[in-house]
């Protein structure tokens, strides 16, 4: 531990050596959401709202929620005047915009995967967009043109028919200009005017100005988060979500050779997005000077910035795990499946192969995630709480269907007829038996 006695912020530490089972999966669990009962509840009773009472109540929610009174919940992308940008902000959003869409587009296979399983058998799979689907783009403390991006950008490529953003109006009833820009960048035909369970509800059921769509992508608070699960479940609104969320996250695993400024900033860069970002550091074999440098950088960088307050309540809760080896670091990694994971050690590009579960990874000293969040090509909309387990990052895919064919000559049904009858038998399902026994009596009678 430090004995600094300047050192304000100290990160709760562990040491994993010694720790049993329980405490190391106690290490992985998430702070519970609280208050998840009344979000439920409340989610509930605005969705039957707006689905029993669409644009009226929708404004009315609008008008209550954000303080805003507007006369028509939708703006129509298309025809309405470009954005007047500051030019450093237009070319900077530009320049994210080219490589987000190179790397999404480079998802997209022109070809159809199509294999032959056996002789006179072919089988293949075609994606498609999916038609109509709605971008959330949270408002609150600060406007997120990036997540416009994120969201836009890969429908756009997937080649997404209808696109719709919803966001909460400015003060003045508004759209941010630069949410607008990006709406238009990609070709979105309408922006929804509202935020949290009424904008999701409007996009899942459509109302009178509002199209109804078939997914519903981005991240949101814990009203638009538990709105979304709703929704999905309602066999009414016939509508599919990315992924279930939590608060935002980051590991980063470091080692002596780390530079422990660029530690900090980027557990700070986390911490800064709100008091409940989840912060972690995994020290590799380093000694408790060289851990308690970062935490010296931590206290005196985030004295410089404004949203301290914010970031002092999220490393309250954050802590520290010093490990004896990289294969130990990578376990609990593994274990804790960060959103963000930051690699910060000598000879970095061992781990690859060892990643097993984790959103999105950050390899050496000069990929910080903030490069990620905006700019680099990579998507920012990616699975927290631990479910880089089993859920993807927001990518083209999230985008397009799969549909598969399947077409067999004489030769491919003679081929595998006689399986299918066994099993179909097996399974007491005799027209499944005859669709092929009729077939291949029709061939051997001809030849
Ligand atoms: N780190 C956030 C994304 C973001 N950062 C938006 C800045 N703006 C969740 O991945
Ligand atoms: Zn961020």
């Amino acid at each position: 531990t430090t004995t600094d006695a300047k050192a304000e912020i100290q990160l709760q530490q562990h040491v994993l050596q010694g720790l049993s089972e329980d405490a190391v999966a106690d290490l992985c669990k998430r702070p519970a959401q609280s208050e998840s009962e009344f979000v439920k509840k409340a989610c509930a009773t605005i969705i039957d709202d707006v689905r029993k009472r669409g644009d009226t109540a929708l404004l009315e929610l609008t008008a209550k929620f954000d303080k805003v009174t507007l006369a028509s919940p939708v703006i129509d992308v298309a025809s309405t005047p470009a954005p007047k940008l500051d030019p450093e902000v237009r070319d900077a959003i530009d320049l994210a915009f080219n490589n987000i869409q190179k790397f999404h587009a480079a998802q997209v296979s022109e070809a159809p995967l199509s294999v032959e399983t056996q002789k006179g058998v072919q089988c293949s799979r075609y994606s498609r967009p999916i038609q109509r689907v709605g971008l959330y783009v949270p408002g609150g403390t600060a406007v997120l043109p990036s997540t416009a991006l994120m969201l836009g950008v890969p429908a756009m490529v997937a080649g997404c028919s209808t696109i719709v953003f919803a966001t909460p109006p400015t003060m003045d009833g508004g759209v941010p200009h630069e949410i607008l820009y990006i709406a238009q960048k990609v070709g979105a035909q309408k922006i929804l005017l509202a935020g949290g369970a009424q904008a999701v509800a409007a996009m899942s059921y459509g109302t009178a100005s509002v199209p109804k769509v078939d997914k519903i992508c981005g991240p949101g608070n814990q009203f638009v988060t538990a709105a979304k699960m709703f929704v999905q479940n309602d066999a009414n609104a016939a509508v599919s979500i990315d992924m279930p969320a939590g608060p935002s996250e980051v590991m980063v695993i470091c080692d002596a050779n780390a530079d422990a400024e660029f530690v900090a900033i980027d557990l700070l860069s986390q911490a800064e997005h709100g008091v409940d970002s989840q912060v972690i550091l995994v020290a590799v074999d380093m000694t408790d000077a060289q851990v308690s440098a970062i935490d010296a950088h931590l206290e005196r960088l985030t004295c410089l910035l404004p949203r301290e307050d914010i970031i002092r309540v999220a490393l309250s809760k954050s802590l520290t795990l010093r490990v004896d080896t990289l294969a130990d670091a990578m376990a609990f990694s593994n274990q804790y499946a960060p959103e963000h994971l930051i690699v910060n050690i000598v000879d970095y590009n061992r781990v690859v192969p060892m990643v097993q579960c984790a959103g999105s990874v950050f390899l050496g000293p000069y990929s910080p995630e903030s490069c990620g969040d905006y700019a680099s090509g990579t998507n920012h909309t990616l699975p927290t709480y631990g479910y880089a387990r089993m859920y993807s990052g927001v990518s083209t895919s999230t985008f397009q269907n799969y549909i598969t064919m399947q077409e067999l000559n004489e030769e491919g049904l003679m081929g595998i007829g006689p399986a299918v009858a066994t099993l179909a038998a097996l399974e007491k399902l005799d027209a499944h038996r005859n669709a092929v026994v009729i077939r291949m009596n029709r061939i051997k009678g001809a030849q």
